[in-house]
């Protein structure tokens, strides 16, 4: 006799693609690696781009990009607006940075990935290319324990206190930019320590949701929005609390966030702000770094590490993959 198992459809063709966003991941991921170290972060980029652009129009969604490479007219694809997938199956919306660490990738530095985020149609926030203040801890704490406006020692010892730890116990993480330097001073006058690093924020933010074994504690700074949005896709699937602020300080960017739909330019975002329904988070390593492999290239095998997220269920799956049909790696 058999069973008939009840699954309704949109969870089923959900928990579909979990899978099929790791194949995109995957493909941009082996894509830009095989121009790893060559100092050359536009073709780096553009084979990213490339490969998840041709694995996302794959997968069974109507899909819109809107964070992606730029505006229609400054890239030529996935651009924001642009439609994605086969035009059939549920409406979602699409964050994209298929190369993020372009530098990292062109100089073979650990912490490359590929990553996407996909959501429920009209629930991802469609911020413009600009830079975004950003605050991030982990999963467990008060609501409001950090605040984005709160001077940088006092969000470090609300969180030390909160941890029940010394600040010297506190590490924060922060990308080294000049733009930084009063922050990365503030934070150490507490005796926390800073973790700089040169690229890569999306998995710096996520580094914040695991931190005994990261040592990252708190993620403090200002990055690129579209990373912002990435970010805060995979931290509503595992837990934490984000808070960011669109720097829209000239007319032009602000011209540009209201015409897509941001009315108020000192908003603070949280995570729920940002991603307003349920999300799949995927990132598959470039490079060798903290979170994920590489891509490995043997004699008969390319090997990827992703790492794949749902918000409904907050499950995290590290998928290591063998993919043996080389040839079509390097064909379509
Ligand atoms: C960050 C980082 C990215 O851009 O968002 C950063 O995570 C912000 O811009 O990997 P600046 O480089 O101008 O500071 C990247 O470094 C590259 O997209």
């Amino acid at each position: 006799m058999s069973t008939t198992i009840s699954v309704p459809p949109q969870l089923l063709l959900e928990r579909i693609l979990t899978l099929e966003i790791v194949r995109v991941t995957e493909r941009a991921a082996v894509s830009a690696a095989r121009l790893r170290g060559l100092g050359n972060e536009k073709a780096a980029d553009q084979a990213a781009v490339d490969a998840m652009r041709r694995e996302l129009n794959r997968i069974p969604i109507e899909g819109t990009v809107v964070i992606g490479e730029g505006e229609r007219d400054e890239a030529p694809m996935l651009f924001i607006g642009e439609k994605v997938g086969i035009n059939a199956g549920p409406q979602v919306d699409i964050a994209v940075d298929p190369l993020e660490g372009t530098t990292l990738c062109a100089k073979d530095m650990p912490g490359a990935i590929a990553t996407m985020a996909m959501a429920e149609g009209g629930t991802l926030l469609h911020a413009p290319d600009v830079y975004m203040q950003k605050i991030a801890i982990g999963p467990g704490y008060d609501k409001h324990l950090i605040d984005i406006d709160a001077p940088p020692e006092d969000n470090i010892r609300r969180l030390a206190q909160a941890k029940g730890v010394p600040t010297s116990s506190i590490t924060a993480l922060v990308l080294d930019r000049a733009r930084h330097a009063e922050l990365i001073s503030s934070i150490r006058k507490t005796g926390a320590s800073v973790r700089l690093i040169s690229d890569g924020d999306v998995a710096g933010v996520i580094h914040t949701a695991d931190s005994d074994n990261t040592g990252v504690d708190i993620y403090i700074g200002t990055g690129g929005a579209p990373e912002g949005v990435l970010a805060a896709s995979a931290l509503r699937c595992i837990g934490g609390q984000m808070y960011t602020r669109l720097i829209l300080d000239t007319h032009e960017k602000r011209n540009r966030a209201e015409s897509m739909g941001i009315s108020d330019p000192d908003m603070i975002y949280s995570i729920e702000d940002m991603v307003k329904g349920d999300c799949l988070f995927a990132a598959t390593g470039v490079t060798d770094g903290s979170m994920l492999s590489g891509v490995k290239f043997r004699k008969d095998v390319i090997q990827t590490e992703t790492v794949v997220m749902r918000s409904v269920t907050g499950t995290v799956r590290y998928i290591k993959a063998d993919h043996r049909q080389l040839d079509k790696f390097h064909l379509d």
